[in-house]
């Protein structure tokens, strides 16, 4: 094997940085957990923040040199809670699971049983079991039992929760915590139908928004917080477009626990020039989140209609397809998700594969599932509208349905992506979407 010289890697890796971005600003970005922050995003990103401890909480750090960086954080803490209009927010998870982690950590012990979605019902990898690898199975102990769910209606089933609730009572295994929200999240989930029957039994509620969190502080989506949750999780980069981060809201009686779980439980540097681009996110959320919200859902909506219209199985169809950025399609009639994501990321159009509901039932895995996702959170962030989801459906439908060669689709992809290379719903907006910064 010929030798590689340490700069030849050096070169290597910053040119496959390069190239990454090229790629994308010809492409049509469509994971459903993946947005495009803003330029002022990405130059907190670069800051000195990055290269800075700040454990504890601000004005109690364990460490000196913090001034700037409290400033920023109390700033950032009093934009989340005007955003989502909470009493309680801590800005330090490095993530969406640490966000999860830190609930149950607060709120529930090892061998405690935990009601939440199952994968192909929407739930995420955070929630789910330890023989799945779950984190909250895994990391934390927790006993998982999934809650019934409707595929028709593609939500959570009010009556068969409240029927397994109280069997799993009979049987001694009460749940101490219900997990809602997830990560196929096509329609609100059942908050406030079930919040006085949990709370009848003291069970914490918990809504994971990290999918849906844009929308429900645009005002588009439902209000968990006022529908009965206790608190709220949430990534801070899907629908929020905010850079890679967690966050977690709460009422107050609930803030000291939280704050403990946080750090020292789960941080020590809680990477704090993510920090501050979260803050620099939440400014934006809340001058142009509504707008932008408002449009995510309209072009979910197109985009969904576009693709029945053109002989896709979209699921939801009874309710409308979708009220959130996403949209799931059964795609068992061409081949299976694996393969489309495949042949669609081949013409540049990049979408994940999708466990749906009847997958695991059916002896199919998370390989070759029965669907693929697609979101539209980034599209909108480019300024894309109705005519442009029309357009992304009949693309799709070349490749998945008319088996024309990806390839010979990338001309006019590149073509179609020409006008789209700002980020919309931001301040500024000098740098390209994609724009490489070099600073060598
Ligand atoms: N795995 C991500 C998603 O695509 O939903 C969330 O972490």
């Amino acid at each position: 094997m010929a030798k590689t010289s340490n700069r030849d890697s050096y070169k290597k890796i910053l040119s496959s940085l390069q190239t990454h971005n090229k790629w994308f600003e010809n492409s049509i970005p469509l994971i459903a957990s993946e947005n495009i922050p803003s330029p002022a995003v990405k130059e907190a990103l670069l800051s000195d923040f990055g290269n800075r401890y700040a454990e504890g909480w601000p004005g109690e750090r364990v460490y000196a040199g913090c001034i700037y960086i409290d400033e920023v954080e109390f700033e950032c803490m009093a934009l989340a809670k005007k955003l989502f209009k909470a009493e309680f927010a801590d800005v330090r998870p490095i993530s969406g699971v640490v966000a999860n982690l830190a609930i149950y950590s607060a709120f529930t012990n090892p061998g405690d049983i935990m009601i939440a979605p199952s994968i192909p019902a929407g739930g995420h990898i955070s929630h789910g079991k330890k023989e799945h690898s779950g984190t909250a199975g895994l990391v934390h102990g927790l006993d998982v039992e999934f809650y019934p769910f409707d595929a028709e209606e593609m939500t959570i089933d009010v009556d068969k929760t409240k029927d397994k609730i109280e069997e799993l009572k009979k049987a001694g295994r009460l749940p101490k915590m219900a997990m809602f929200g997830g990560s196929l999240f096509l329609f609100p989930h059942p908050v406030k139908e079930l919040a006085d029957f949990m709370k009848s039994h003291n069970i914490y509620i918990n809504y994971d928004a990290a999918h849906v969190a844009g929308l429900i502080a645009g005002g588009r989506f439902q209000d968990p917080l006022r529908e009965g949750a206790d608190s709220m999780t949430m990534s801070t980069h899907k629908t929020l477009f905010g850079p890679q981060g967690g966050l977690v809201l709460a009422s107050a009686q609930y803030g000291e626990a939280i704050k403990k779980a946080t750090f020292p439980g789960l941080t020590s540097s809680h990477h704090i020039h993510h920090m501050a681009a979260k803050a620099i996110t939440f400014t934006e959320a809340l001058e142009f989140g509504k707008d932008y919200a408002k449009q995510v859902i309209k072009n979910a909506k197109i985009l969904a209609e576009a693709l029945s219209e053109n002989g896709f199985k979209v699921l939801g169809e009874r309710r409308g397809f979708t009220e959130s950025h996403q949209i799931a399609v059964n795609v068992l009639d061409y081949s299976d998700g694996g393969k489309v994501e495949a042949d669609l990321e081949k013409a540049n159009i990049i979408v994940n594969r999708q466990l749906i509901p009847g997958d695991i039932k059916a002896g199919r895995n998370y390989f070759h599932p029965g669907g693929i996702r697609l979101g539209v959170a980034e599209i909108t962030r480019l300024g894309m509208k109705g005519s442009e989801m029309k357009e992304i459906a009949s693309f799709i439908k070349k490749i998945v349905i008319d088996k024309k060669d990806p390839k010979k689709m990338i001309s006019t992809i590149k073509k179609f992506r020409k006008d789209y290379q700002k980020v919309h719903y931001c301040f500024d907006n000098k740098l390209g979407a994609y724009e490489y910064v070099k600073l060598r």
